[in-house]
């Protein structure tokens, strides 16, 4: 497939031939022989995908159509863990060219598997996810996103190699190194997680280095939610422009969908991932445009096919073709998980929002945390906040001001009142990769 994709001139990667302009007929061809050869696969190679299919008295011969997928089981994250480490594998090891693991919070970590085929559509997709985003062949990237068992860095790094950039290896951390690199090497795009790259952004104006004087672009960001007001507080302070990539290692790691130069929605490489959305709680499909958790199904995975796998992230089709002319449909930006949400005094919370209203503030910096207490049986949340050294060193009346603005921020969006610190620039921990935003203190 890869070879498909070269533009024999320049030898590099020519997006205009890639699947993502397939007429939607043609592409619909492709996702149903692809579903039906991933079904018999996964039935006759995985027993927990043909015993499941048994009890619903289904054969691989069951699908005849797209809209037969929603017959087939799911598959959830416990069925991963169950079957740890290498349960769902569907090819023998010797055919296994790569192992990633997802640590995950509780338990025994994900482990998934690749054959050389697969590290090869992961690599097309990944260079289709970075043409997405208006990189080519010449761009000098970073990659930051950290090498390791992180499907982030790998990922990333052989999709730019294969789009035929130049690829820079500096994982995450070693801050200063990584400014440095930025500006010595003529980098043109980053990649990392968004709170890491605010991170880069502060640490580099402390070093009196401007980003913007610099031919850095494009920045790739993802494997956390990021709100639009973080988006406008990168763009502002760095003048590059920021785009949203997505993707799980369960799937494949990143490389699943991608926003485009309009920056409204992510476009699904779905001739290789199909993607639907349910209901979280009946498990029913619903229709384009509603919201609801986001279940993927890899078309063309041979080391480990997933079958319609819950992902719990929370999203929905974008029913409009988008005006960039991909076919490729579209899924909202996701900003919360199924099971994410916080219950404060009878409320839901998420913590997407707590950052959307803290930065609707100004003189906030996109430095935060949320606290988590329990108090007299009852949950308490506490937002810390770093807000600008001028705000600190006003009057104490202005520094009240400013913590009931945000105070009244985050009522208006979450409709309770929390606790408010406003703390010291630094005085939050930085993240090399994901950040983690909620510290649970409730002990249980
Ligand atoms: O985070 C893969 C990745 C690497 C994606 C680099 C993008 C860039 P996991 O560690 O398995 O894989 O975590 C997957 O991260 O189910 C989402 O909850 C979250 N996530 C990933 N991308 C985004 C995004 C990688 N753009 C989990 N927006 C997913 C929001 C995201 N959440």
């Amino acid at each position: 497939m890869l070879k498909e994709l070269w533009n024999d001139a320049a030898g590099g990667f020519h997006p205009a031939s890639a699947p993502d302009f397939l007429p939607e007929p043609a592409l619909k061809e492709v996702q149903l022989r692809r579903l039906r050869a991933v079904v018999q696969r996964a039935y006759d190679k995985v027993a927990l995908v043909r015993e499941r299919m048994r009890e619903r008295e289904l054969t691989p011969a069951a699908i005849q159509t797209l809209a037969d997928l929603r017959r087939l089981p799911f598959t959830v994250k416990a069925d991963l863990r169950e079957t740890y480490p290498f349960g769902l594998f569907a090819s023998p090891m010797s055919e296994v060219v790569r192992l990633h693991a997802s640590s995950g919070t509780t338990g025994k970590p994900i482990v998934v598997a690749y054959t050389r085929e697969d590290i090869e559509v992961w690599s097309e997709v990944m260079a289709r996810t970075l043409a997405c985003c208006t990189l080519h062949n010449g761009d000098i990237v970073q990659n930051a996103y950290g090498y390791g068992l992180f499907t982030g860095g790998l990922g990333a790094h052989y999709g730019a190699e294969a789009l035929g950039a130049t690829v820079i290896p500096t994982s995450g951390g070693n801050t200063d190194r990584q400014i440095m690199i930025i500006r010595d090497f003529g980098v043109s795009a980053l990649f990392s997680t968004p709170s890491y790259f605010t991170h880069l952004v502060e640490r580099a104006g402390e070093l009196g280095v401007d980003l913007r004087a610099l031919p850095l672009r494009v920045g790739v960001f993802g494997a956390e939610p990021w709100s639009d007001g973080m988006r406008d507080h990168i763009e502002a302070s760095t003048g590059i422009d920021a785009f949203d990539i997505y993707g799980l290692s369960e799937i494949t790691g990143p490389g699943v969908a991608s926003e485009c130069t309009e920056h409204h929605g992510l476009h699904v490489f779905e001739d290789h991932f199909y993607p639907e959305i349910i209901d979280p709680v009946s498990g029913e499909p619903l229709p384009d445009g509603e919201e609801g958790e986001l279940v993927l199904t890899t078309l063309s995975k041979k080391a480990m096919p997933m079958i319609r796998y819950r992902t719990r992230d929370i999203s929905a089709i974008i029913p409009q073709r988008c005006g960039c002319g991909r076919s490729l449909r579209r899924i909202r930006r996701i900003a919360r998980r199924s099971d994410d949400m916080l219950i404060i005094r009878g409320v839901n919370i998420f913590p997407s929002q707590i950052e959307a209203a803290l930065l609707a503030v100004e003189g906030t910096l996109p430095h935060y945390r949320i606290l988590l207490s329990r108090e007299h049986g009852l949950d308490q949340m506490t937002v810390e906040v770093e807000v600008t050294p001028e705000v600190l060193s006003d009057q104490v009346r202005v520094l009240e001001d400013m913590r009931e603005r945000i105070a009244q921020a985050i009522e208006r969006i979450v409709g309770v009142r929390v606790g408010l610190r406003l703390v010291e620039p630094h005085s939050i921990e930085r993240s090399q990769g994901k950040a983690q935003r909620v510290i649970d203190q409730r002990g249980d």
